[in-house]
């Protein structure tokens, strides 16, 4: 009958979403590992030996061998936390300036890389990457604190101890809506127990990945089966009042939705995936 042709096309629609919920969840998962494992590594090899045993080569090199390790991610950086009385050392030691990011609504577009970014202005503190991936090399010298959403994950990752994710925002040089993954690292006289302010106190760095939702969501659903058949929205929820998209597209029947939750490892963050038919019954 046609009330069972509509139910098990519900039922359809059920699993094939929840599918694509799960295998984007689990491959956030396994990146988001991946990247906690990358901030020991610095850790370890970089404040933890002297002289350090890490440039901005053998980062570049490494990251770059050890990619398949973060599916979805666009590009891993480091920061460095530096207090403005240590900022002129730095500058003189890196051999050049710590930069402010700039947007477009700020700049006109042209100006709107980093190689014309101006000198950050006095802070209190400042994070300037120090070693990036290949990918995102242009955020090498600027000062991840002088961006909205970098500087509230900076805050908020290094008070937790936790991998932290930022909502969707227009990444610099890219035009797509994206989010940040930052992990702290910690001086190693951490205690296990550590209070907020000891980690504040700890902190040494941030160890960061970006994700360009809508090409690395394309890429995961091309692999697999029947994308010509159903339509996939993936939704940041954590404001009520406005869910932000961060991948999808218009087409198909909203009128028979099926929604999946997704869990990206932040329980301060909250998504959602939207799938429907591509074409009415
Ligand atoms: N990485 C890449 N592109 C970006 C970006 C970012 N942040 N912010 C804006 N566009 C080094 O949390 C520390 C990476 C920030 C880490």
């Amino acid at each position: 009958t046609n009330e069972e042709i509509i139910m098990k096309r519900r039922e359809t629609l059920a699993n094939m979403c929840d599918e694509r919920a799960r295998v984007l969840q689990d491959q956030f998962n396994v990146s988001l590992n991946h990247v906690h494992a990358l901030s020991i590594l610095v850790s370890t090899f970089h404040h933890g030996k002297i002289p350090s045993a890490i440039d901005q080569r053998t980062f570049e090199e490494y990251t770059e061998r050890t990619n398949f390790e973060r599916p979805l991610t666009s590009g891993v950086a480091y920061a460095l936390k530096v207090p403005h009385s240590e900022r002129e050392k730095f500058e003189k030691e890196h051999g050049w300036a710590i930069k402010k990011m700039e947007t477009e609504d700020q700049t006109v577009v042209q100006d709107c890389v980093p190689e014309n970014f101006d000198p950050a202005p006095i802070q209190d503190e400042y994070a300037p990457v120090i070693f990036a991936q290949e990918t995102v090399s242009h955020i090498v010298s600027v000062d991840m604190m002088s961006g909205e959403e970098d500087r509230e994950n900076i805050l908020r990752a290094r008070a937790s101890g936790k991998g932290v994710l930022t909502s969707p925002f227009k990444l610099l040089k890219s035009n797509h809506l994206g989010v940040v993954l930052t992990f702290a690292v910690y001086d190693t006289s951490l205690p296990p127990d550590a209070t907020e302010e000891q980690r504040v106190e700890a902190t040494i760095g941030y160890l960061g990945a970006s994700y360009d939702m809508p090409s690395l969501v394309e890429k995961l659903l091309h692999q697999l089966a029947s994308k010509q058949t159903i339509a996939v929205d993936v939704y940041d929820t954590t404001n009520t009042s406005g869910l932000i998209k961060m991948y999808g597209s218009e087409i198909g029947d909203i009128s028979e939705q099926h929604i999946s939750s997704l869990d990206f490892g932040d329980p301060s963050r909250n998504h959602e995936m939207h799938c429907r038919f591509k074409h009415k019954l």
